[in-house]
């Protein structure tokens, strides 16, 4: 019945436009999955998500609240263009074909989606509007231009971002990556670091972990800028950040970026040092590779003073290790309590000064712990390092030599692209007039159809007549921007435009996205736990702030669901065989390796194809099982005997539904027998703990309560059996939305079971339950209580057995969970 069933119910809401309808009750719910990027095929992974998302749409629909449960598409991006680089297809053929596929895929699933709303970012309206709020960062000084450095491929003349470096290399040519200086636009993100900061602490329905990694990214420091008097030199002294002020008696040198200021001047009369200074740049600039850098330095010859011993000189290097983006680009060396000090004081043979020593433990150099006590250290000796901390700036203060600093490790996002495939910057640079927006009237800037990806560098700059334009303010002979934006910024504001998908003429209206916003449930994966959540957030606050955006939080509450996985296989040779093929071999008797159970990817070939799935089993099969067995917030594991014992869980329904459809209308008795009445109390307890369930997203519990009720119906009497039934298609709508209406048609109901409204349990067979409950003392059962399911302690503790066990003994403390567990602490 299954797979025909899926296709009819499909059609029939499509019909009747069961779930465009976008009325803006008062109540409303804005359910929200993570869109995808079109890869091209929906994997399991996506299923679950989308399943989940679907199970809410559904159940909050059926509580008569206005539901926005849309779905579109992140659609630029790096691989269209390999694609096309690959395969000679162009990038909006790959991305729309690829659309258009999973498009279907997701249909097929019978996912209640909002199609009305559906957009992808690679459509000229999407990006259209995108490019007006470019404009507005850029008038409100929020986008800008800065030079940074980047990571160079010297072969394809292109710039690499971080991940599409591999070993100091380029990932496709394979050269050595170089550090470059380029002028690119940037978003003040750090405008907002403490603003994004804070609201972390209102952000009370997301996971603590993506509130932690968020907070860590933002990475607040308190610390302070010191100067330093030259010994020998004239100049401006030297400003130097630090987050260990209360380190400074033990600072034995001090050190520069190369491309510090200071630097570049001396560049040209310190003999070597341009050398050194191009050295330096020969390095990729990630963390990573900055961490393990081998240390190198060059003396520039020159030496500071102590800012509070002026006798004591410290000699200055140039160091590879420090950047010149972060704090001053300088630094004071203290290599008795920081490893990368340590490091280069060893190999340049510098003396290490130790100034805290650990309170319980033998000193060990570098000893890099925050905590111990001073010495060796003037006016601090004998402090502990925070109070020390504090009394070395107040002095620095007073005395004119430095001032607390707060710092964020929050760096301004470089939103340029040398890429065809995203969004153009709306910008044209005139020699004479600078850095304009192109007038409204001329947007959208487009993407030319006509280029080639055969050569490597940006094709827009290439192409021979795209960039050239007349300056909108003088008109001489100017050039656009040839960069598009990153991807992070297509998807940092589409869910507001979910709100007002068809607004030609702004990206949103505010009063239309204040019925809808913050989003309820955003749900997707840990992996987006802090750039994309970091980015919606700030721009949300950016357009908030030029008074676009009625809220600054985008994202009530938030969900990151596991991740589904599946058993690997090696086949005789050693290769990585997919499950279908593994099965194939072993039934031919061949030799297969089963390996672990890990996350599903093409990588490993343990990916299951849901087409394949859904035609064995059905769709209602599959969406049951993939949210049984594991709670969503933890990772799921792929089975074929899960798959199968749901499939047969919904065939033994259909069996059921069939004898009881057969059944003779009857009228229910009038006085209610002992096994009626258990019937309705468990249809009444059914529906209590779904409703509940399904609130606190435990959905694996949903679905094993179906299974209990669908029990309750088969041991009910005959007479409450299409009662049962009836109840199970509104109660199981959500998850197997089709033969939910299945039943419900069968059962000779009109119109369609998705929009009656939810159940509610009949209270006066709820009153009457009674639970089992396990009482001990001192964690040792004595009793198993059977009590009215609402107990409370106070019931408890006057019922005879628990007297009677307890005597004269009072309690000192009760551990109760209501159906499991009364112990007493005595
Ligand atoms: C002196 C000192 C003594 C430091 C000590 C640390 C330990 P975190 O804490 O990770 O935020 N630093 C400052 N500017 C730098 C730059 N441009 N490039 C590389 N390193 C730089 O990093 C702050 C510390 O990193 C600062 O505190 C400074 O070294 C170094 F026992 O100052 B510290
Ligand atoms: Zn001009």
């Amino acid at each position: 019945m299954s797979r025909s069933i899926a296709s009819k119910w499909q059609k029939a809401w499509h019909d009747a436009r069961v779930f465009e309808k976008m009325t803006t009750a008062e109540d409303k719910r804005y359910i929200l999955m993570m869109f995808p990027y079109p890869s091209g095929t929906l994997h399991a992974g996506h299923a679950r998500n989308y399943v989940m998302g679907d199970v809410l749409a559904r159940f909050h629909r059926a509580h008569g609240r206005s539901v926005l449960h849309p779905m579109g598409w992140d659609a630029f991006g790096l691989p269209a263009e390999n694609a096309a680089l690959q395969k000679g297809i162009h990038p909006a053929v790959w991305t729309r074909q690829n659309i258009a596929q999973m498009r279907d895929q997701l249909k097929s699933l019978g996912i209640s989606y909002t199609w009305d709303a559906e957009l992808a970012t690679c459509d000229r309206d999407y990006y259209h509007q995108q490019q007006k709020i470019f404009i507005a960062f850029f008038e409100a000084g929020l986008a800008f231009r800065k030079a940074s450095d980047v990571n160079w491929d010297p072969v394809e003349h292109t710039v690499l971002a971080n991940e599409q470096v591999v070993d100091g290399r380029g990932w496709r040519s394979g050269a050595l990556v170089e550090k470059k200086r380029l002028e690119q636009w940037f978003f003040r993100i750090t405008n907002f670091s403490e603003d994004l900061l804070s609201e972390i602490d209102n952000l009370d329905e997301w996971p603590e972990a993506v509130r932690t990694m968020q907070r860590n990214w933002i990475g607040r420091s308190e610390g302070a800028n010191v100067s330093f008097a030259w010994a020998d030199s004239p100049e401006p002294p030297l400003q130097v950040f630090t987050t260990r002020p209360e380190t400074l008696f033990g600072a034995t040198f001090v050190a520069l970026a190369a491309e510090h200021p200071w630097v570049q001047r001396h560049a040209k009369t310190v003999s070597g040092l341009p050398d050194f200074v191009h050295s330096c740049r020969q390095t990729a600039t990630d963390a990573e590779t900055l961490a393990t850098l081998e240390k190198r330095g060059f003396f520039m010859g020159h030496h500071v003073q102590h800012p509070f011993q002026p006798e004591r000189t410290i000699p200055v290097y140039v160091a590879n290790f420090v950047l010149a983006e972060f704090g001053t680009g300088a630094i004071f060396g203290c290599p008795a309590h920081d490893q990368r000090d340590y490091d280069f004081a060893m190999k340049m043979h510098l003396p290490i000064v130790p100034v805290v020593f650990p309170e319980d433990q033998a000193p060990t150099l570098p000893w890099t712990e925050p905590h111990g006590v001073l010495a060796d250290s003037d006016f601090l000796n004998g402090l502990s390092v925070m109070e020390a901390r504090a009394r070395v700036i107040d002095a620095l203060e007073e005395q004119q030599k430095g001032e607390r600093v707060v710092r964020y490790a929050l760096r301004d996002w470089g939103v340029s692209r040398q890429r065809y495939w995203g969004c153009p910057i709306p910008m044209i640079c005139c020699a004479a007039c600078g850095w304009l927006p192109v007038p409204e009237q001329d947007l959208p800037v487009t993407l030319p159809e006509d280029v080639s990806f055969d050569t490597p560098g940006n094709p827009l700059e290439r192409h021979a007549t795209w960039k050239h334009v007349p300056c909108p303010r003088c008109a001489a002979p100017a050039e656009r921007a040839t960069d598009t934006l990153d991807t992070f910024v297509d998807s940092s504001w589409y869910f507001f435009r979910f709100c007002d998908s068809k607004n030609a003429a702004a990206p949103f209206d505010k009063k239309t996205v204040s019925e809808w916003l913050p989003v309820d449930h955003y749900i997707g994966g840990i992996e987006h736990a802090v750039l994309h959540l970091l980015y919606a957030r700030f721009v949300s606050h950016a357009l908030h702030k030029i008074g676009w955006s009625p809220v600054k939080e985008p994202f009530r509450r938030l969900f990151t669901q596991g991740m589904v996985c599946h058993e690997t296989y090696e086949n005789a040779d050693g290769k990585w065989v997919n499950p279908k093929e593994a099965a194939r071999l072993q039934a031919a008797g061949a030799r297969v390796t089963v390996g672990p159970v890990i996350k599903m990817s093409k990588s490993k070939d343990n990916v299951v194809g849901l087409e394949d799935m859904a035609e064995e089993h059905g769709v209602d099969a599959l969406r049951l099982f993939i949210l049984s067995d594991s709670p969503p917030e933890k990772d799921f594991e792929w089975t074929d005997i899960g798959i199968r014992g749901c499939a047969r869980f919904l065939r033994g329904l259909e069996e059921l539904i069939e004898a009881v459809v057969a059944l003779p209308e009857r009228a229910a008795p009038e006085n209610e027998s002992e096994e009626t009445q258990r019937a309705l109390r468990a249809y009444a307890k059914a529906t209590q703990d779904i409703t509940r369930c399904i609130e606190r997203l435990r959905l694996n519990t949903y679905v094993s309560g179906l299974r209990g009720l669908v029990r309750a119906v088969r041991e009910a009497p005959e007479a409450f059996q299409k009662t049962g039934l009836a109840l199970l298609a509104q109660l199981a709508a959500p998850v197997v939305p089709h033969l939910a209406e299945e039943i419900w048609e069968r059962l000779g109901h009109a119109g369609f079971v998705h929009e009656t409204p939810w159940p509610v349990a009949d209270e006066r067979w709820l009153q009457n339950e009674t639970v089992e409950l396990a009482f001990q003392i001192n964690g040792k059962t004595r009793a198993i209580l059977t009590v009215p399911a609402d107990a409370s302690e106070e019931d408890l503790l006057a019922h005879a057995d628990v007297q009677k066990r307890l005597g004269e003994q009072a309690p000192r403390k009760i551990i109760f969970v209501a159906g499991k567990i009364f112990n007493c602490v005595v």
